[in-house]
């Protein structure tokens, strides 16, 4: 039995307060996902208030402030890589990417933020580097703010460690993100494992990557495609898939391609991990799964 739903608007509120960007979003997707599924009356109002949220969080994100450094985000998702100088994060960027970037046996090699896209299973994924966090930026040491700033824009952080590194200096950067009120979804990259074993890590699972070793380089991006939360749906007719914010349904698919094909939809025939039996005619509002390949069916 569900609570009544204008306590439920006050829960909603409440669980938002203070919340902003990346963050806001997740939580109003979480919220979404706890919402009973009425197609009318209040709580029907409700879902689309929560809805409309969303969308309004996603735009804002976008407007990127003014004291900040910007960067044009692209692709489905955007990944930071942050960790101390000289941890390895352009040359992690340049191997999963296309970009040619300077790296350097010094501190401080990247001065601004560098973006470039990847491709993770078909989908493009933004990675972004944020160089120069140092101890005291969040007080806005080492031109912290802006570079936080950004930061702050991302869906999830990519910590970069070096293998033969002390651990404490990217937990002094974490706690600086920390201070700073950043809160996202993280994995640690342990960097030149090639040169030193990965350390262990208490809250943070850890991938071990050399950029002389493909098969790590390959792992890494398992691990970032998860990160981003997403999940890609395959189109029967071929192509890239498609990446949605779960939960997403049939329609959701259909509307991402086109509006109008949205509105024409009757259905789907599914094929993975989300049929009971491969090519399985489900409706509109059938649930996905990261993995599914989709035919849409329409009038
Ligand atoms: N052995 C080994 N060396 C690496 C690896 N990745 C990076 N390096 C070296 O580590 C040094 C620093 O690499 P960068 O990619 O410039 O590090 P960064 O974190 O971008 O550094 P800043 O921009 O200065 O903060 C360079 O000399 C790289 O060649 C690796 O996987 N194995
Ligand atoms: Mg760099």
């Amino acid at each position: 039995m569900p609570m009544p739903h204008r306590t439920q608007r006050q829960v909603i509120k409440r669980r938002l307060m203070g919340k902003e960007g990346a963050e806001r979003a997740r939580e109003l997707r979480s919220i979404l996902a706890e919402l009973p599924g009425y197609r009318n009356g209040p709580y029907a109002d409700l879902r689309k208030w929560v809805e409309g949220e969303i969308e309004a969080t996603r735009t804002r994100r976008r407007v990127v402030h003014r004291d900040s450094i910007a960067v044009r985000r692209e692709g489905a998702a955007q990944i930071a890589l942050v960790g101390p100088p000289n941890a390895g994060k352009s040359s992690l960027l340049q191997a999963l990417s296309a970009i040619q970037i300077r790296t350097g046996d010094y501190a401080f090699t990247t001065t601004r933020p560098v973006a470039a896209t990847t491709r993770l299973g078909g989908v493009l994924v933004q990675l972004v580097e944020i160089p120069g966090l140092i101890e005291g930026a969040a007080e806005d040491r080492g031109g912290g703010r802006a570079l936080l700033g950004v930061l702050r824009n991302a869906d999830a952080i990519l910590w970069c460690h070096a293998c033969d590194r002390p651990l404490d200096e990217v937990e002094t950067i974490r706690e600086e993100v920390a201070a700073a009120g950043i809160d996202l979804p993280g994995v640690l990259a342990a960097t030149k494992c090639d040169e030193a074993p990965p350390p262990r890590h208490p809250e943070l699972s850890v991938v071990p990557v050399s950029v002389l070793d493909d098969a790590s380089l390959d792992r890494l991006r398992d691990e970032l495609w998860a990160l981003t939360g997403l999940m890609r749906i395959y189109l029967r007719d071929g192509g890239d898939p498609v990446a949605l914010e779960p939960p997403a349904t049939v329609f959701d698919v259909a509307d991402s391609i086109h509006h109008a094909l949205a509105e024409r939809c009757t259905g789907a025939r599914v094929w993975g991990p989300s049929a009971r039996f491969e090519g399985q005619r489900v409706g509109l509002h059938h649930e996905l799964q990261d993995g599914d390949t989709v035919e849409v069916l329409d009038r």
